[in-house]
């Protein structure tokens, strides 16, 4: 008798971590219906722990050039499809795709067994990828979008501004600083899905790991599935503070102070921009 292994390719320990992450976001309620997506840089030796299940698809725009990210292969998740849904049927809600050796095109070679595309938000993904891919030397692979409510409850209160989301969301808890040292960009309104927000996005991301969309949510970017769903987690904490904080009476009584932040740098070794500590 011939023995052998039927590995399932949900098996694979880099589609696990991606769908409890995505079913963790949808258990904090940060994906109503088909909000919010994701999206992992596939290492080169998942692809071919899985690439005995690909059946490639036809050759579609991304949107968007990319050259960087060329023959790359991430796992995305589907538009129009809802994170509720990815932990139970994630061949129907998920998709692995290919670019080609432009960057301009990808197929889809696994997943949406039922018909269907990547993300809507797939040029703001792949550029947020490129940028932090070079900016890491390759360390980051993840990029998470979420309608995380209360940071999108302040973006009608706050000045839209780089130094005040970063500055208020720091002293909401000890941890922000260590956590989101470099700070944190705002990205003005913009329609969703297309090249334009992708743009703006990717420029704050050569900067930061978060990027806040203004009445829509937040951009993550990290390592692993733990990294970018704890910095998405902190941040989200961080807002819900500041907001119950505003609830209760528009003034600090008291705050974590600038020479705080620089004595937390210190014993922290962290390196707290100046442009935040003014
Ligand atoms: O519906 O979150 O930004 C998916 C989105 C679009
Ligand atoms: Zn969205």
């Amino acid at each position: 008798m011939i023995l052998r292994e039927y590995k399932n390719i949900l098996d694979a320990e880099f589609m696990k971590g991606f769908i409890r992450m995505a079913n963790d976001g949808w258990e904090l309620g940060w994906h109503e219906r088909n909000g919010g997506n994701l999206s992992y840089r596939i290492k080169p030796e998942e692809v071919e722990q899985v690439r005995g299940y690909f059946s490639p698809k036809e050759w579609r725009e991304i949107g968007t050039s990319v050259p960087k990210l060329a023959k790359e292969f991430f796992l995305v998740t589907g538009s129009g499809k809802f994170f509720r849904n990815v932990s139970i049927k994630p061949e129907d809600s998920l998709c692995i795709i290919e670019l080609d050796d432009k960057g301009e095109n990808y197929r889809i070679v696994w997943g949406l067994v039922n018909g269907g595309k990547p993300t809507s938000e797939l040029p703001s993904h792949l550029m947020n990828h490129e940028v932090k891919m070079l900016a890491t030397g390759g360390a980051h692979r993840v990029i998470y979008h979420a309608h995380t409510t209360n940071v999108i409850a302040l973006t009608f209160v706050l000045p839209l501004e780089d130094k005040v989301f970063t500055r208020e969301l720091w002293e909401m808890a000890t941890e922000c600083p260590v956590v989101f040292p470099e700070g944190i960009g705002v990205v003005p309104w913009m329609v969703p899905g297309g090249r334009d927000i992708a743009v703006a996005t990717s420029r704050l991301m050569e900067k930061y790991n978060v990027a806040i969309w203004a009445h829509h949510g937040m951009f993550a970017s990290g390592e692993d599935f733990d990294l970018t769903f704890g910095l998405m987690h902190t941040v989200e904490k961080s807002a819900e503070i500041l907001v119950k904080m505003l609830s209760m009476q528009p003034n600090k009584r008291q705050t974590i102070t600038t020479q705080d932040f620089r004595d937390l740098a210190k014993d922290f070794n962290v390196n707290l921009p100046e442009e935040f500590l003014e």
